[in-house]
């Protein structure tokens, strides 16, 4: 089913028009795979919900048994596929799982959340990808669009499923999505009206074959973009301009903080430039609230997507002026004793540490680690040599970092998380900059990232 127009608040109508009487299977029951099964029993579907977890592990369970969704828990063994129409496929679940090859054998389509979305939604998509910078962008470009006087739902990967929109029957102007790779692996005809990509780095590498793999898995992004449709790129990122004949069909809109483009985003002198076929904007580096290089790239990614949906540049200048950051993305969390304790949890791979160090000025005691996502270390050996007097290492991807990194500063291993801030604490002098920037995900020691930043607030408040 290729998604035609659907009538503004009338999502439910389209879903439960093309749904009802389908046989469903939803893998994973995480945030999304209960949203879309409640979605999908709701339109009409017989649903099957299946998760490696087993059934008291699974929150929300209970609520979909009571609406008459058959939940597998436990494996996804027992999972039967005779006359199963589509498979929706959490993001956490990776795409050649074997329960998903044997759908596919078996003729049924399997897709996930956001393309399921993206079918039965009534407002353009505006879509944020990129390995670092996407939950900020994209939280920004929502600011802009409300503050332009369009009512907006951002959702995706920042946090609400964009099934939910759907589920309460739409009606916004827009729709500001996050998309991760995970999600575009099992997309088909999901096409937004702007796409931007920010970057891309090293990150995933446990999930993809190779680092082109998981490259070419985020221009998906772009893929079935056609006139009338933008592709926002980052022009000064090689992953990307290598692979620039996956763009789409879109209009490219290039933007770039080195040189110039002839038509796009650049910098000039003190002005974050924008040329476009109506004219030439300036808007003030000055004037933007959030700090750091790596941020003018999200903001002119913000700028494109915003004034190509037609946001007037007053409002893009009134948002980008008073738009602080998000929690545990480069967060002050407290100035004492001359030194300051910066929380950067979300940051889970190597190039989010390499944007947190390019950021600071030094010197830095940093706390790395946690669970290891195939990244490769190495490349930091020379800005942690510039800028980073100590570090303390947490967590399993220990052995891993000390070996790429131990010769570049003094590391400590720390035994837990609590011992990492106390060693931090003792080893900061006045001028001093403490940091979390794990450069891993958090799982070995805590539920996420948010969990891992707000233990570390409360470590460093209770100092
Ligand atoms: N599971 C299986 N079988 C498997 C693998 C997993 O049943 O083979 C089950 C797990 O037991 C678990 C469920 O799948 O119960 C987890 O599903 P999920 O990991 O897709 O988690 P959700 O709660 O649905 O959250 C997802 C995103 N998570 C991931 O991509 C890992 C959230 O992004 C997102 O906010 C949410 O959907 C709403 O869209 C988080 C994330 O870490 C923030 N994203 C990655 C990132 O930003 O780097 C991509």
């Amino acid at each position: 089913m290729i998604r035609s127009a659907v009538m503004k608040g009338d999502c439910i109508d389209a879903a439960r028009t093309y749904l009802d009487g389908k046989s469903a299977v939803v893998v994973g029951l995480g945030r999304t795979g209960i949203s879309v099964s409640r979605f999908l029993r709701g339109s009409g579907a017989r649903v099957v919900a299946t998760d490696s977890k087993d059934a008291g592990k699974i929150e929300g369970a209970d609520s979909l048994l009571s609406m008459g969704v058959e939940v597998r828990a436990g494996g996804h063994d027992g999972v039967g596929l005779d006359g199963v129409d589509l498979v929706v496929v959490s993001p956490g679940v990776p795409s050649d799982l074997p329960l998903l090859e044997r759908a596919r054998e078996n003729g049924a389509e399997v897709i996930s959340e956001i393309e399921l979305a993206w079918r039965f939604m009534d407002a353009p998509v505006l879509a944020i990808a990129g390995t670092n910078g996407k939950t900020t962008a994209t939280a920004l470009l929502g600011e802009v669009m409300k503050k332009a006087g369009f009512s907006a739902f951002v959702g995706g990967n920042i946090g609400t499923p964009a099934i939910e929109y759907v589920e309460k029957n739409g009606g916004a102007d827009f729709v500001v999505l996050e998309v991760s790779s995970f999600q575009l692996e099992t997309t088909r005809h999901f096409r937004p009206r702007v796409g931007a990509l920010l970057n891309i780095t090293d990150d995933h590498l446990d999930r993809y074959r190779d680092f082109g793999h998981y490259a070419e898995t985020k221009m998906r992004l772009f893929e079935n973009q056609a006139a009338g449709d933008f592709a926002v790129y980052n022009a000064n990122d090689p992953a990307i301009t290598q692979r620039a004949r996956l763009l789409g069909h879109g209009r490219a809109v290039p933007f770039t903080i080195e040189g110039r483009v002839d038509k796009g985003l650049f910098l000039d002198g003190g002005s974050i430039v924008f040329r476009h076929d109506g004219g030439t904007e300036e808007y003030p580096v000055s004037g933007v609230k959030l700090k750091g290089l790596h941020n003018i790239e999200n903001v002119m990614a913000v700028i494109a997507s915003a004034r190509l949906s037609g946001a007037e540049r007053d409002a893009v200048l009134e948002a980008l002026s008073s738009f602080a950051g998000l929690h545990h993305r480069m967060e002050v969390v407290r100035e004492t004793g001359g030194v300051t304790y910066v929380d950067d949890s979300k940051g889970t791979n190597v190039g989010a540490l390499m944007m947190a160090l390019k950021g600071l000025k030094g010197p830095v005691v940093l706390i790395a680690g946690g669970v290891d996502k195939g990244g490769d270390y190495g490349v930091l050996a020379g800005l942690v040599k510039e800028k980073v007097k100590l570090m303390v290492l947490i967590g399993e991807a220990r052995p891993k970092i000390e070996k790429a990194l131990g010769g570049c500063c003094r590391t400590v291993l720390a035994e837990s998380f609590e011992e990492a801030v106390r060693t931090a604490h003792k080893n900061a002098l006045p001028g001093d900059t403490v940091l979390l920037s794990p450069a891993c995900s958090s799982f070995d020691m805590f539920r996420d990232y948010k969990e891992r930043g707000e233990r570390f607030r409360s470590l460093v408040e209770a100092l």
